[in-house]
């Protein structure tokens, strides 16, 4: 099947399951959670905010359940009556807007153990409805689309949005408003890298168009998540490619970023969330790495390669997980010296 029909299939198939569930929260006078990753980024964020807004157009109160605060850079999209921060994920009964949670959805992500503390809240419904494109083996149903050709999550909403639409006899923007619009955009300009890697389809391009015409704005997309930069961020993401060593012929690019770089620099982790595509796009290198502490006592690694290393695999051996490409995972109980000396040889193995 094409891949296009195949789209169209299955966003057909989502689109349904979310009128039907929005319909059962209607009638048990509830609401719905929309959960997403821990390290929010646009995609999560923007396939989150696409689909409660989806869902309050349905007729139903629905929030997203964020496992953290939204970074700077995305309050430009103007979401945040949209997001919902639960301080006691381990109560009971979670409502919102005073209508307790009785269905939820998940986006850019498919189990609970990736949402942080919200994954308390998650575990607890067995038919959570899905949309994520990263690779599982497991945990598919009928009420999960998991499509790893897709670019993003947000590619993959906007596909269900349109075929609702369809579905409603309805003009597209009576589902899908501006304003959720530019969330989607966001995405799949985040993951895409402003289509530039290999997860860019013609399919992707063609939902990016759509977008723009609703109202999706990239180029204010590109501006707040790529371009702008804070003098933090600046300093601290030039020291940390200064830093960098090569490794394997000059295949593998690394660096780390301690507590006290962070400190020093006055900067966060979102700060230096460009450095690993940067060493990545240095002539030669097929791998970059870069190694953060994290203040709770574990490192976190991103991963992205080039052309052939597979970063997924090889953060599925510290549990991790991500994509072919773009990849991480979070080691606990060991200094970063060492992981770093580990990864260095593991990696080099390989490549
Ligand atoms: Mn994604």
């Amino acid at each position: 099947m094409q891949v296009k029909e195949l789209y169209a299939d299955e966003a057909l198939r989502i689109g349904s399951v979310m009128l039907e569930m929005s319909e059962e929260v209607k009638e048990a006078d509830g609401s719905i959670l929309v959960f997403l990753h821990k390290s929010v980024d646009g995609d999560c964020v923007g396939s989150a905010c696409a689909a409660v807004s989806m869902l309050k157009n349905m007729g139903v109160p629905a929030k997203v359940a964020m496992p953290e605060k939204l970074p700077d850079n995305m309050a430009f999209l103007g979401v945040d009556d949209l997001l919902e921060y639960i301080a006691d994920p381990s109560a009971e009964e979670i409502t919102i807007d005073g209508k307790k949670v009785v269905k939820v959805m998940s986006v850019d992500c498919t189990e609970g153990s990736r949402m942080g503390d919200m994954g308390q809240i998650y575990d607890r419904f067995e038919d959570a409805v899905t949309v994520d494109h990263h690779e599982v083996t497991e945990l598919r149903n009928d009420r999960k689309w998991i499509e790893p050709q897709a670019s993003s999550a947000c590619e993959m909403m906007f596909y269900v949005a349109k075929q609702t639409a369809e579905m409603l006899a309805c003009d597209i923007r009576e589902v899908l408003d501006k304003r959720a619009a530019m969330c989607l955009i966001a995405g799949i300009v985040t993951d895409t890298g402003r289509f530039t890697y290999t997860n860019t389809r013609s399919e992707t391009l063609e939902a990016a168009g759509e977008l723009m015409d609703l109202g999706g704005d990239i180029m204010a997309v590109c501006h707040n998540l790529f371009d702008k930069k804070t003098p933090q961020e600046f300093r601290i993401s030039s020291q940390a490619c200064l830093n960098t060593e090569f490794f394997a012929d000059g295949k593998l690019a690394i660096t780390t970023v301690s507590e006290q770089m962070f400190s020093d620099f006055g900067a966060t982790k979102d700060d230096i969330g460009d450095v690993v595509s940067r060493l990545r796009d240095v002539e030669g290198v097929e791998l970059a790495v870069v190694l953060r502490e994290t203040g709770e006592g574990s490192v976190r690694a991103n991963l992205r390669s080039k052309t052939s290393f597979d970063c997924s695999e090889f953060a599925g051996r510290f549990d991790g997980g991500g994509h072919k490409r773009a990849a991480g995972f979070t080691v606990s109980g060991k200094a970063m010296a060492d992981l770093k000396d580990q990864v260095v040889k593991e990696a080099s193995e390989l490549l």
